[in-house]
């Protein structure tokens, strides 16, 4: 976990000097932690420690973390480093939440088996980066049910492969591909619009405009509904039975159990 906040800070230290608003001497700590090699393995030394929240709390920090979205900082970062002493312990075990914060890519396709209402499911979990997508239509014949989580608050940034794709498009443009994949034909697909809580952040700082000049709504419900629009029309094509639409917060446990009962009960009724 050190080492993930670490890399975290590196990313921090590498903007850092670009921006006018830090203070020079948080930018010469964020140099020496960088720089302070032997600690960067197992615990962070008390002082260590002491100059990462102290570079964490700064004003221009705050600054900067809002506009995260410009170099692709995950949204995690506050909450790891909010929790910063908790987790340099030296008996420091991850909590359930700890995990669900972290951003672990899906590297090529997970298998997972669960049970839900004595059910069990096979889950492919496919991840979403460019050179991952190559096997997708061909290998899943027979599956009985599509999840596609599309980050709405993604409006603004560009795909890390090119530095240049807008995420929102290429999400939505790979959505119109597979509710268009004949394999898929008869495959419901739930739709999930997730992060709608960066989203709603974010609305305040990058107007969505900016990106998307078609739009002309004025709070943020409009926004979250032009989205949606957008995902529409990407599933134009196919029957409105074969697809459902939830607004969610992934990292949101109850909101979740409640949407994943349902989809599940769907899933159900729709093999019998
Ligand atoms: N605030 C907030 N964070 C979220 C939400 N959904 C996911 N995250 C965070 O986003 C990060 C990435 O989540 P993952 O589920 O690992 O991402 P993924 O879509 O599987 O990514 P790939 O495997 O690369 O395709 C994690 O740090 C989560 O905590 C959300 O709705 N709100
Ligand atoms: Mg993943």
């Amino acid at each position: 976990m050190n080492r993930y906040i670490l890399f975290l800070l590196e990313l921090f230290g590498l903007v850092l000097p670009a921006f006018f608003f830090i203070f020079k001497a948080q930018v010469g700590r964020a140099q020496s932690i960088i720089a302070d090699e032997d600690n960067h393995y197992g615990l962070f030394s008390p002082d260590l420690a002491e100059k990462i929240k102290s570079i964490w709390q700064d004003e221009g920090m705050k600054q900067l973390y809002a506009i995260r979205s410009t170099f692709n900082l995950n949204d995690s970062v506050s909450y790891f480093l909010n929790n910063l002493d908790k987790i340099n312990t030296p008996d420091y075990k991850p909590t359930e939440r700890d995990l669900i914060m972290s951003y672990v890519p899906t590297c090529g396709v997970q298998n997972v088996v669960f049970t839900t209402s004595n059910q069990s499911f096979q889950l492919f979990d496919i991840g979403g980066q460019k050179i991952d997508r190559r096997k997708w239509a061909t290998q899943y014949e027979g599956i009985d049910a599509i999840f596609f989580c599309l980050a709405v608050s993604e409006y603004d940034q560009v795909m890390n492969e090119d530095m240049r794709t807008n995420r929102l498009d290429d999400a939505l443009q790979l959505l119109e591909q597979i509710s268009e994949e004949p394999m898929f034909a008869t495959t419901p697909i739930y739709l999930f619009l997730n992060e709608v809580d960066v989203f709603y952040e974010k609305l305040n700082i990058i107007p969505l405009n900016k990106f998307k000049p078609e739009y002309t709504g004025e709070d943020p419900e409009d926004a979250l509904d032009f989205i949606e629009s957008l995902a529409y029309g990407a599933l134009a094509k196919r029957d409105k039975s074969l697809y459902r639409v939830y607004r969610c917060i992934a990292i949101d446990t109850p909101m979740m159990a409640e949407i994943l009962a349902t989809i599940f009960k769907d899933i159900m009724k729709r093999k019998k």
